[in-house]
């Protein structure tokens, strides 16, 4: 079969934001980076201009990334493709998790990693002997296979059209929090990059600021202290203006290690807290405890070393009763946190949480993936209704995000910050905030 492009497309879904979309397309820039260099390569991100289906012909190869909530966009999208006579591959986070839904309607699915997959689909279609489903889940090695390669970077201008860089530098987690989807689509094993290939690309790629996409970065700080350290050193040689990574709680153990992060541009922390109920530890998977004292303590100790932290919170456990938002509210309150998310717990495919709820009969019906956001109500809770957990998840979101609670969290975070540092650490300061803001509002579209 003769192949004219390969276009990779992702579903539109916020839109933008003062003119940029949310964050780089990194996904698709990883794939396009895995591409044959001899075949052209396009980037289609819908958040930031409308797909040009005159486009598309029978020699085109489309790939399609999905979350779960973008999945019937993706389908629309495939289908408009598919009418023009493309072949459409679907991969990422919801094929993965719900395959053989996808394999329904897409001609062929990529599940799990796509490092040795991506380029025998390519090769397959090419030979006119594309299989319906590839599988990648054997969480390999990342050296010489996450880089972005300059094709990637020319396709994409991360500095005009995005607010926020990503960067993997480690994948997976060893964890088993029940909720958890990403240790279905990045695996158990923590895996870690060669340093001297995650510093060449972000010199490469010229970036100040990035948001790291691991999912436990702090853990290695307990499991791979040593990586950390020499990670740590080679950061702290390139003229960075901050970035920030999601961790556990005992990051706050190790304090050298706190302050070897700040000397390498590390100014923020995401914390999963998930819950101020000591009721839902076993859902937590052993990282956190609802210990409010302990909480505290690990960010007043992050703080100490001049890192900010954005707790993050999840709403729904089984233990949680109505009570339960006031009580969050009040920590929150307390806590001096420089940020704050709040989402509700939602029952992804592929998570023990969704079967166990499956099998008692409690998720809501017609729930469209749409609103699997995180922030509309899936399920029956167990000491509230659905009415009570909606209602409260609203008060709190109100006062955590009208633009008055935000920018006095910003302007908190702002007074630690040194008075050389204020002008690169202005914007990081608020836009964490205004961000969940914005995926709150979804309730009322
Ligand atoms: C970065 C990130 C974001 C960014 C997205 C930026 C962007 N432009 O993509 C931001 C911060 C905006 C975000 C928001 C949200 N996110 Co998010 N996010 C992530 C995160 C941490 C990393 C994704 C990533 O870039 N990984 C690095 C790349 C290289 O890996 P990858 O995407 O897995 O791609 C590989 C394979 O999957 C495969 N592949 C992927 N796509 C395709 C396509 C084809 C054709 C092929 C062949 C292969 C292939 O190949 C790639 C290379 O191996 C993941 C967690 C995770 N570890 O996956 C959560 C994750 C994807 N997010 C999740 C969620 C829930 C959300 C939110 C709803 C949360 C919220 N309340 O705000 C929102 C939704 C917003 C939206 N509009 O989509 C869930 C998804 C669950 C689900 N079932 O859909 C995840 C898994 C985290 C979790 N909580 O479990 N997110
Ligand atoms: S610690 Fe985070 S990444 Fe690891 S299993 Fe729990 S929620 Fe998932």
């Amino acid at each position: 079969m003769d192949l004219d492009k390969i276009v990779l497309v992702y579903p539109k879904r916020d839109g933008l934001i003062f003119g940029r979309a949310h964050g780089s397309p990194y996904t698709l820039m990883r794939l396009a980076s895995l591409a044959p260099p001899e075949i052209p390569v396009e980037i289609w991100d819908e958040d930031l201009r409308p797909l040009d289906f005159s486009r598309v012909t029978p020699r085109t190869l489309m790939g399609i990334t999905s979350k779960t909530l973008a999945i019937d966009r993706a389908k629309e999208i495939a289908r408009a493709a598919q009418q023009r006579g493309a072949t459409v591959v679907v991969g990422g986070t919801h094929v993965t998790l719900a395959p053989d839904e996808v394999a329904e309607w897409a001609d062929a699915i990529a599940v799990g990693e796509a490092y040795h997959t991506w380029r025998q689909i390519i090769d397959d279609f090419t030979r006119g002997r594309l299989q319906k489903r590839y599988v990648d889940e054997t969480w390999s090695s990342l050296a010489g296979v996450a880089t972005l390669s300059d094709r990637a970077l020319e396709l994409v201008n991360e500095k005009r059209d995005y607010w926020t860089p990503y960067l993997e530098i480690t994948r997976g987690c060893p964890r088993n929090c029940t909720f958890c989807t990403a240790i279905r689509v990045s695996g158990k094993v923590m895996r870690h990059r060669p340093i001297d290939e995650v510093i060449e690309e972000i010199r490469r790629r010229g970036i100040k600021r990035f948001f790291l996409t691991d999912d436990n970065f702090g853990l290695n700080f307990r499991t791979n202290p040593d990586y950390i350290a020499r990670l740590f050193a080679a950061l702290e040689k390139l003229p960075l203006h901050g970035w920030t990574a999601q961790a556990e709680m005992m990051v706050g153990d190790f304090p050298e290690l706190l302050a070897h992060a700040r000397r390498a541009h590390l100014d923020k922390f995401f914390i999963g807290f998930e819950s101020v109920n000591a009721g839902n530890r076993r859902e937590m998977g052993g990282k956190s405890s609802g210990n409010l004292a302990e909480n505290a303590r690990v960010i007043r100790e992050i703080h100490r070393h001049g890192i900010g932290v954005v707790g993050l919170f999840v709403f729904g456990f089984d233990h949680d009763t109505p009570q339960v938002f006031q009580e969050t509210w009040d920590f929150i309150r307390e806590s001096e946190l420089d940020g704050v998310s709040v989402t509700l717990l939602t029952p992804y495919p592929g998570t023990p949480q969704r079967e166990q709820w499956l099998r008692e009969g409690r998720l809501l019906p017609n729930i469209p993936w749409s609103l699997y956001d995180t922030a509309h109500v899936t399920f029956r809770p167990q000491l509230m209704t659905v009415e009570e957990l909606r209602a409260g998840y609203d008060w709190i979101c109100r006062k955590l995000y009208n633009p008055a609670s935000i920018i006095a969290r910003g302007a908190r975070a702002l007074r630690r910050v040194p008075l050389t540092q204020m002008r690169t650490k202005f914007f990081s300061s608020f836009s964490t905030d205004f961000g969940y803001r914005k995926t709150y509002s979804f309730r009322y579209r």
